[in-house]
């Protein structure tokens, strides 16, 4: 008896966590606005040997040959799976995905390992946005090189002057996230969630079309794993706060309930207004309090987890 009631436990304690830890992954708020994915792979989902083809994948170059251009079971930040591309002198090994944003403000992030050094200045990991159409060889945006010579480089425009990161040790996975901003045309770059490069400048963003990945011409192969592609959203904490009111408004709840929530929610704007940052998140906190109470009663419980999440990323834009 005992035993299963710890077993159920269990499975409740998991579920839970499954749950929390899901939600935060379609939508990270950071200094730079929310994050909301429009791609992602972990390469789990494919035959082990193939090319992620089904993924949406192309195979732009092909390197060292078609049969190096595969997903391993060998090598692997998620799961079992990485994708494998391996370039060759004089001929890299690329892989692209297409995609359309919305928003001005775009990011991705990837894993990346590669091997030993060889000394020379020549690309082994590589990431970027990319347009493949728009000059010979494809033009890319946001370049994060990893080299031969064991340094790592962001790219100014489309080269050849580049910005020194850091170094890196071969066979071991790095972090890589670009957020790049096509209004002001820079990039930042995080090397295992330290920030390495800031307003790296580029330009032509509007060309941009998709994301790329591979291996350069060292001829040394690299691991790809956990890509991620995502919008920022960077509107101000008022705008957001907008938003919710908006969203109130759709519910059609009870007249008393609306005025009361949106007033506290126009009290928070106006605190914010005045530069109370303090304030306004006593505010934001008031109304989750009442959001919860009404919860099951005036709410229904999506309302209620609704207009949680919905302050809860407000108060992590303010704080
Ligand atoms: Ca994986």
């Amino acid at each position: 008896m005992r035993s299963k009631k710890t077993s159920i436990l269990l499975v409740a304690v998991m579920f839970v966590t499954v749950f929390a830890v899901g939600i935060p992954e379609e939508r990270n708020v950071t200094a730079e606005g929310t994050e909301t994915m429009i791609f992602e792979d972990d390469f789990e989902s494919y035959a082990v040997g193939t090319f992620p083809s089904s993924g949406g994948w192309e195979l732009i170059y092909n390197g060292k040959g078609t049969q190096y251009q595969k997903v391993v079971d060998t090598e692997s930040v998620s799961g079992s799976q990485s994708l494998q591309l391996w370039g060759r002198p004089r001929w890299a090994a690329t892989a692209q995905k297409e995609l359309t944003f919305e928003s001005e403000v775009i990011g991705f992030e990837v894993y990346i390992k590669t091997g030993s050094h060889s000394g020379t200045i020549e690309n082994t990991g590589v990431a970027a946005f990319y347009n493949e159409e728009a000059a010979p060889w494809g033009l890319g945006f946001g370049l994060v090189l990893f080299r031969d010579n064991g340094e790592i480089h962001a790219v100014q425009g489309f080269g050849p002057n580049t910005t020194f990161l850091q170094t890196y040790e071969p066979d071991v996975w790095y972090k890589v996230k670009v957020i790049l901003d096509k209004t002001v045309e820079t990039y930042d770059v995080w090397i295992d969630d330290v920030q390495v490069a800031q307003d790296v400048i580029i330009w032509d963003t509007h060309l941009i079309e998709g994301i790329r990945i591979g291996s350069g011409h060292s001829g040394m192969y690299s691991f790809f794993d956990d890509v991620k592609v995502f919008e920022v959203i960077t509107e101000s904490p008022q705008e957001a706060i907008e938003d919710v009111m908006d969203d109130i408004e759709e519910m059609n709840l009870p007249k008393g309930l609306e005025c009361s929530l949106l007033s506290k929610l126009e009290n928070a704007i106006k605190s914010l207004d005045k530069g109370n940052d303090n304030a306004a998140m006593n505010k934001i906190e008031a109304f989750i309090n009442e959001v919860e109470a009404q919860r099951g009663k005036k709410l229904t419980d999506a309302q209620a987890d609704e207009l949680i999440a919905a302050a809860e990323e407000i108060l992590a834009m303010i704080n």
